[in-house]
């Protein structure tokens, strides 16, 4: 059993306010100022996941992503680099809840029970962090509960999330047939550099990208990651203020972006300029650039789910082995006029699951190639065990069969799949704009997005929205679903939906139809069902 002493003594030095948390689609997120008790807990629940794992490294990030610089969070990961099982995600809220230190052993106890923890098992954890001012602190509190159970941890101090879940999975598989590559962000840098070398290996290069770091953990890490890649591409960074903290993720990042359809402040663009922004840890990244008529246009997570099935699927009939079969993972989010391009242009299957990158993980995992993106520029490219074999043992009876061998395998690199990864995607993205030679207008030609529109609701209590059908459809409160359907059913390509936010106090409606001023009216329309 766990020395109790030990324990309120570090405990002692972490008191909880009153309020409740929730371990929710992005771990635990909030005001920093109200986390410290939050964060001590996990620490404990990270030692009881890796005793409980036999020892294996479990992840630690502190990180609050797009959010303003005064919030701050903490996301726990696995062996293999996913999200925390879900099933822990209940532990994580218990321990954070529990009202007294007795609470709180008796909450250990009754896991080690239940989950048949050996707590003479070793646990060992490492930590990374954003560049949020409060991350040092709260840093500290997670290793104070580390030590209620003597897990080893080790600091990696600042690092992108997705580096955080590559070094988690390196660590792990160290070693075996499936190591990952060197557990360090310089064995990140030189993996996905000398597979995008590869990839773009005698093509002409591309004019410089105009990168948007939304003032956060993206700029000083890819200015790092810079050197690696050497001339491969050229880079321009933006919003690169990280001595100044109130700036993070203001007025600028993929979030700001994707949300406003506008370009960040700090970036100057005219309609030669291929732009990127990045969020606040560097898990999510959109394109854009300006029409020679000055109209912004966005090339979100969906038109990089499109361009990167499509360059798979190419690549995989030229390299001869078209038995991998290609998949996309989406959510309701997802424009339509995506759907169809993948279902019908494409030819691939396409899922709908539920919003939340562990949804789309899992379900990506079902193909031998499952490609997922949310449309907030978060996703990437999972490769099955079979199919990387396949990849690797292919020969190729041709020169053109064996060069699509060599970027398939190189393809396999490049890409973190761990996690969405914006430096990962970013280059993903270049290699295929590189092969082809493309501008971001002719990636753009693919498909036209349906207008659409996103409405915030504040509701009393939005835990009366139950959704079933990958978020698509109510069930409850009663009536509501039969309603929205005869207003969508007066709109032309209309399509709306209504979820409860998982990460704010407020319930989401999604409309789209074949006008902009059609999707208004419907956004309008449902959005008074709501309220
Ligand atoms: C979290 C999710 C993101 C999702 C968003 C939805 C992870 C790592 N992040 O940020 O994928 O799009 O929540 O938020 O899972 P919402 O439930 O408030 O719409
Ligand atoms: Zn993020």
């Amino acid at each position: 059993s766990i020395n109790v002493e030990n324990l309120s003594a570090l405990s002692a030095k972490h008191p909880k306010p009153s309020n409740t948390f929730t371990y929710g689609t992005a771990g635990f997120r909030m005001k920093a100022d109200l986390l410290d008790s939050v964060i001590f807990r996990t620490g404990i629940l990270a030692a009881l996941r890796s005793k409980k794992l036999d020892g294996k490294v479990i992840g630690c990030m502190i990180t609050a992503s797009h959010n303003p610089a005064a919030d701050n969070g903490v996301k726990l990961v696995d062996p293999m680099g996913e999200m925390l099982e879900g099933s822990w995600e209940a532990h994580a809220t218990a321990l954070s809840n529990a009202q007294s230190d007795e609470q709180l052993v008796d909450y250990i106890h009754s896991m080690v029970n239940s989950l048949k923890i050996d707590l003479t098992k070793p646990a060992n954890v490492i930590l990374g962090r954003d560049t949020r001012p409060s991350g040092e602190a709260l840093v500290n509190a997670f290793v104070d509960g580390l030590k209620v159970l003597d897990a080893k941890s080790t600091d990696y101090g600042i690092l992108t999330t997705p580096q955080l879940h590559y070094i988690t999975r390196c660590l792990n598989t160290a070693g075996t047939p499936e190591a990952y590559g060197e557990p360090s962000a310089e064995g990140y840098y030189k993996k996905l550099a000398s597979a995008f070398k590869t990839l773009v290996d005698g093509k002409t290069k591309l004019s410089p990208l105009i990168l948007d770091c939304a003032n956060g953990v993206g700029a000083p890490k890819f200015q790092e990651f810079l050197p690696f890649l050497g001339d491969s591409i050229s880079v321009k960074i933006v919003n690169d203020d990280i001595d100044n903290a109130a700036k993070l993720n203001l007025n600028s990042g993929a979030d700001f972006v994707k949300t406003g359809q506008k370009a960040p402040v700090g970036l100057k663009m005219t309609s030669q300029d291929r732009c990127a922004s990045f969020d606040g840890d560097a898990d999510r990244i959109v394109y854009y650039y300006q029409d020679e008529d000055g109209t912004f246009k966005l090339l979100d997570g969906d038109k990089i789910a499109g361009l990167a099935a499509m360059f798979i699927i190419d690549l995989v009939k030229a390299a001869g082995i078209d038995s991998i079969k290609v998949g996309v993972v989406q959510t309701a989010y997802a424009n339509g006029a995506s759907t169809q391009y993948l279902r019908n242009t494409l030819n691939v299957p396409v899922s709908c699951v539920p919003t939340g990158v562990k949804h789309l993980h899992h379900e990506a995992l079902k193909y031998d190639v499952g490609v997922y993106f949310e449309a907030n520029g978060h996703g990437t490219v999972v490769f099955s065990p079979s199919a990387l074999k396949t990849i690797y043992s292919a020969e190729g009876s041709s020169p053109a069969q064996a060069v699509a061998i060599r970027n398939l395998r190189a393809l396999s690199e490049v890409i973190n799949q761990t996690v969405g990864d914006a430096f990962s995607d970013l280059l993903l993205v270049e290699t295929i704009l590189t092969q082809r030679q493309w501008t971001p207008k002719v990636w753009d030609q693919a498909y036209t997005d349906l207008p659409n529109r996103l409405v915030k609701v504040v509701v009393q209590d939005r835990s009366i929205f139950k959704t079933v059908d990958a978020e698509r459809k109510l069930v409850e409160p009663a009536g509501l679903q039969e309603a929205i359907d005869a207003i969508v059913l007066k709109f032309r390509d209309g399509r709306s939906f209504v979820r409860p936010s998982g990460t704010e106090d407020v319930v989401r409606v999604y409309a789209e139809a074949a006008t902009r001023s059609e999707t208004d009216e419907l956004a309008h329309r449902i959005g008074g069902l709501v309220y």
